[in-house]
């Protein structure tokens, strides 16, 4: 079957997570990813949290699936010159290196659009213009600058970042979307491009609620659906908001049954105005369909807290999936809180390939996520990540290097 993204070619220039995760997806997408790496050494994350002796840790293989990789020294001459030639076969260069890293090497925007004018020059950095554009970044700097620390946890507690990785994967998402809208523009301009997804920014595009929130917090000093309403006090920035829902529908965090021991034992209730009626009835409380403290949302506002704590009675007596079995039968949106170990066993990800096994010949079988983006006519095969200089000989074979110069290459310690 043919792919979205056959014929295009990523010269793949990144590391750690939030490049290799752009790379990725275009990489399930169809095109040919060439991760270039330094000789010897690789991505930093093939032996960072190693959990077997030797063999590339899960950090760099869950991140590096369906790509190629080559070796190149690109502080040497010879180097440089195989990846000239590397610039002049790809339609895309992609790069996380920290700021003016790319420019010391010697690959300026000027000098790559010198040696390919269709090339489009993707990046990630910690930053846009600005006071820190030098600074470098790690993924829960990214969460702390663009806004998601300050609004994430308890009221009475610190900052907290989360485990969903916005800064590094969020990021790696938005770049993606801009290569692939700089080559649609190239069918019609001819011409590349330079593709900037700053880590600040993306987080806080992931954040933009919060700072909705803001506006309405500096124009009506409260916001009604905030745990800190009606009971505590408003300050001049958008507050934790613990587990309250996001938007207009009241919803929080509920013990199930086992709660005692079992860490997890959780569910995401929320009341949505539509189905209160049903939420009072499951939890035996009629009265509160007419009562005039409940019946309406505005007036349930000023009672969420007793409310869920009623709710959360009979949350205690199910499990988490006995609780969503007979509140899915009332269409009362809920949500249980899986553990990884509860995700990794779901038949129906490994159905659909978002759970995947992938068999790698230093470390075995392991599982990984496979392409969350599923398109109708360009099916996913996830293959393994490769070996450090695993297709050296090929690309540079398919570059016009005879066997004599990639040794030549290899004695000099270029490749
Ligand atoms: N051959 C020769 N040299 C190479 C090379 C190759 N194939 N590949 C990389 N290098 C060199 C670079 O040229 C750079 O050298 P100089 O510092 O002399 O210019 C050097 O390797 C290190 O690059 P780096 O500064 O990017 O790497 P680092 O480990 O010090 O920093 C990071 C890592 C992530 C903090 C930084 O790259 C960064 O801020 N990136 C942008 C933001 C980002 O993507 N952060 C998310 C990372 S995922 O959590």
């Amino acid at each position: 079957m043919s792919k979205a993204l056959n014929g295009v070619r990523i010269l793949d220039f990144t590391h750690v997570q939030s490049g290799p995760t752009c790379t990725q997806l275009l990489a399930w997408l169809g095109a040919d990813v060439i991760k270039v790496e330094r000789p010897g050494e690789g991505d930093a994350t093939r032996g960072q949290l190693r959990d077997i002796p030797g063999a590339d840790s899960l950090y760099f293989t869950m991140l590096n699936h369906n790509k190629r990789s080559v070796t190149i020294n690109t502080k040497k001459p010879e180097g440089k010159g195989v990846l000239d030639d590397l610039i002049r076969h790809c339609d895309v260069l992609v790069e996380n290196f920290a700021p003016g890293a790319l420019d010391r090497m010697g690959y300026t925007w000027e000098h790559i659009n010198e040696l390919n004018p269709r090339m489009i020059v993707a990046s990630v950095k910690g930053f846009g213009p600005g006071p820190y554009e030098d600074c470098k970044v790690y993924e829960n700097v990214a969460q702390c600058a663009g806004g998601s620390a300050s609004t994430t946890g308890f009221d009475d507690g610190p900052p907290m970042v989360t485990g969903a990785q916005i800064g590094d994967s969020g990021t790696g998402l938005h770049l993606a979307l801009g290569i692939v809208a700089a080559l649609f523009q190239r069918t019609s301009s001819g011409r590349g491009q330079k593709v900037l997804a700053p880590m600040q920014d993306a987080v806080l595009n992931l954040c933009r609620v919060k700072l909705r929130d803001q506006q309405r917090l500096e124009r009506t000093h409260t916001m009604h659906e905030y745990p800190q309403y009606p009971d505590g006090k408003f300050g001049e920035a958008v507050p934790r908001a613990g587990n309250a829902s996001g938007g207009g529908q009241p919803g929080a965090i509920l013990k199930c049954k086992g709660w005692e021991t079992d860490p997890n034992a959780y569910i995401y209730f929320i009341t949505q105005a539509a189905v209160w009626p049903a939420v009072c009835k499951v939890i035996g409380e009629e009265g509160w369909i007419t009562d005039d403290a409940y019946a309406t949302p505005q007036a349930r506002l000023l009672h969420l807290k007793p409310i869920f704590r009623r709710i959360e009675e009979w949350t205690m007596t199910k499990t988490k999936f006995e609780a969503m079995d007979i509140l899915n039968k009332y269409d009362i949106p809920c949500g249980p809180i899986l553990s990884m170990k509860e995700i990794a066993e779901e038949p129906a990800l490994r159905a659909t390939g978002t759970i995947v096994e992938v068999d790698h010949p230093v470390r075995g079988k392991y599982l990984t996520v496979g392409n969350p983006i599923k398109l109708s006519d360009s099916a996913t095969e996830v293959t393994r990540s490769p070996l450090l200089g695993e297709h050296t000989e090929d690309v540079l074979g398919q570059l016009g290097y005879s066997s004599e110069a990639i040794a030549k290459l290899r004695a000099a310690g270029a490749v």
